[in-house]
């Protein structure tokens, strides 16, 4: 047993024999790593964080464009002992001042386009440490990086120990930092390398995006643990992805990931034969893309589901003695996860019922940072956590998710939260309310749409608050339609009738 449970140990000690060999190909061809450049890599990044002497349990908090460097410097965090805080690409200046307000973060690691007013924000939130990043290896980070000594002794962590701080609204409110540990995330790779019966040979198509729970966690570590070669795509591309399926054996993402997939005519078994396994995750997939890949490539997609507190819950079986995979189900509880489905009482309700969903593990979180009450809230008193989601388990264990008790909308797998975009919206001139909704889209599952009430005498437009929210807020955020309406509908309590709304703009992305 290893005395050290810093989880790049983990990682580190099951690259393998050949360190000459490639871990990581650009999906151009156009940039190779082998596990040693890896290594070294994240031993020189490790020093530089080192040389800083910052206390236990700093943040190192990132916002770069996708890159292999990026990945180490993922790796190079955990490496060094800290705390690791991925930053979406596409947040703005509020959000980016929220979250480092927020982490106090001791570094921040930014795109050098960004430096003058992420620096600005970080300098005032007392972060002493700003370094750049790009995509073409340029930036101050690797520059320092390059004059450290490529020899290091991964700091000694236990399990319990923070690796992570994810950002995610959890069921309610502003955004809170779920804090996840190295034994949690550990615990979730090591249990979904055998679930998902990953093998010597296995090629990744890393098509993600890695500031998320997906790309970042459940595709690299899945690749690392196996010492699978990646085929590191920066960006979504389906054109792209199928040419290099040949060459492949698993590939992860969205359901966007499979509609766009199969928009594209060279999909074909052919194009498929040398995959193993497709994976989806992070929203629902409909039932018709799950058919509709099936019958194309002749894969049954895996399902599974999970969240930024938990990593993986559940997921539909890998071998074929495990079970079927059953289209419109995320599959059965994780081997050492806990899954039970309660009433409003918090009582357990009988196989088939629907309920809230709540689970416990070895991966579960452990709380969300510096918030010990909203913790406390959303776990039971006898410490099963409540995701939030709505579902339903069957006579035979399989899982299905019906619905949400949190007002979230799920756009090409990412989270948005209506009440954030409705304080942003209730502050623009003219508007007196306003309601956020998610509706069906074909493209990215749910698409955000907002209704607006005007204030007296004041006229309000949709496209202007749409440009004015696009300054301000991550655009996967901003409505793609607004409305202005003369009142919102609501119930006898005076709470807004959301399922009104989305039952009167259901069809507005229809083909
Ligand atoms: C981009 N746009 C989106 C969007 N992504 N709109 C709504 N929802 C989205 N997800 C908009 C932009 O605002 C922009 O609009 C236009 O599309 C083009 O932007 P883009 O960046 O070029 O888009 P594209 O590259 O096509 O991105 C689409 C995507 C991306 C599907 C590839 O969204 C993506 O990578 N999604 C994956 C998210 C993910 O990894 N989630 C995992 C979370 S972990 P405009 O108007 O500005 O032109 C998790 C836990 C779990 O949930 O279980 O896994
Ligand atoms: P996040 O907060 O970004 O980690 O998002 C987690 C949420 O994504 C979960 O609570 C679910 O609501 C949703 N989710 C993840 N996977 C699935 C899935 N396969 N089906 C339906 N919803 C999912």
């Amino acid at each position: 047993m290893n005395s050290n449970a810093n989880l790049f140990v983990a990682l580190r000690d099951a690259f393998p024999a050949d360190l000459d060999a490639t871990a990581i190909e650009a999906a151009d061809a156009s940039a190779f790593y082998t596990w040693r450049d890896l290594d070294r890599a994240t031993a020189m990044i490790a020093n530089l964080l080192a040389s800083l002497e910052l206390p236990a349990g700093s943040r190192v908090a990132v916002q770069t464009e996708k890159s292999v460097e990026a990945l180490m410097l993922y790796l190079a965090v955990l490496r060094a002992g800290l705390v690791y805080l991925p930053l979406n690409t596409a947040y703005q200046a509020a959000e980016i001042e929220y979250f480092i307000g927020d982490a106090e973060p001791a570094v921040v690691v930014c795109a050098p386009k960004n430096f003058g007013w992420i620096s600005r924000i970080a300098f005032k939130a007392g972060t002493r440490n700003v370094f750049t990043l790009d995509d073409e290896r340029g930036g101050t980070l690797l520059q320092r990086a390059a004059q450290m000594s490529d020899v290091q002794a991964p700091a000694v962590r236990r399990g319990d120990d923070l690796a992570a701080i994810l950002y995610t609204s959890g069921t309610t409110g502003r955004s809170k930092g779920a804090m996840l540990s190295h034994a949690n995330l550990l615990s979730n790779a090591l249990t979904l390398k055998a679930y998902w019966r990953w093998q010597p040979g296995d090629v990744l198509i890393h098509a993600l995006p890695i500031f998320h729970v997906h790309g970042l966690f459940v595709a690299s570590h899945g690749a690392l643990l196996n010492a699978s070669k990646m085929i590191w795509f920066s960006k979504f591309d389906a054109r792209a992805v199928i040419a290099r399926l040949p060459d492949a054996t698993v590939f992860m993402g969205v359901p966007t990931l499979y509609v766009r997939l199969l928009a594209e005519p060279a999909l074909t078994r052919d194009a498929c034969r040398h995959m193993r396994l497709f994976i989806s995750g992070s929203a629902p997939l409909l039932i018709e893309t799950f058919d509709a890949f099936r019958e194309r490539s002749g894969h049954t997609i895996l399902e599974r589901y999970g969240m930024s507190e938990t990593s993986m819950l559940t997921s539909n079986p890998c071998a074929a003695e495990d079970g079927e995979r059953r289209g419109g189900t995320v599959g059965f509880a994780l081997p050492g996860v806990g899954l039970r489905v309660c009433d409003e009482q918090g009582r357990p309700v009988r196989s088939g019922e629907i309920g809230g969903i709540q689970v416990k593990g070895p991966n579960v979180f452990k709380g969300y940072w510096r918030r010990p009450e909203k913790t406390a809230e959303e776990f039971t008193p006898d410490l099963w956590f409540k995701t939030g989601d709505v579902g339903q388990v069957d006579a035979d264990g399989y899982v299905t998710i019906v619905g949400r008790s949190k007002d979230l909308i799920i756009s090409g797998g990412y989270n948005v939260y209506p009440a954030e975009i409705e304080g942003f919206l209730n502050e623009m001139p003219g508007v007196a309310e306003s309601a956020v909704i998610g509706v069906p889209h074909p493209d990215f599952g749910e698409a955000v749409v907002a209704v607006v009430v005007a204030r007296p005498g004041a006229t309000p437009e949709a496209d202007p608050l749409i440009e004015a929210l696009k300054a301000k807020i991550a655009n996967f955020k901003v409505p793609k339609r607004v409305f202005v309406a003369a009142e919102l509908p609501r119930n006898a309590m005076g709470k807004v009738q959301k399922n009104v709304l989305r039952e009167q703009h259901r069809a507005l992305f229809d083909a």
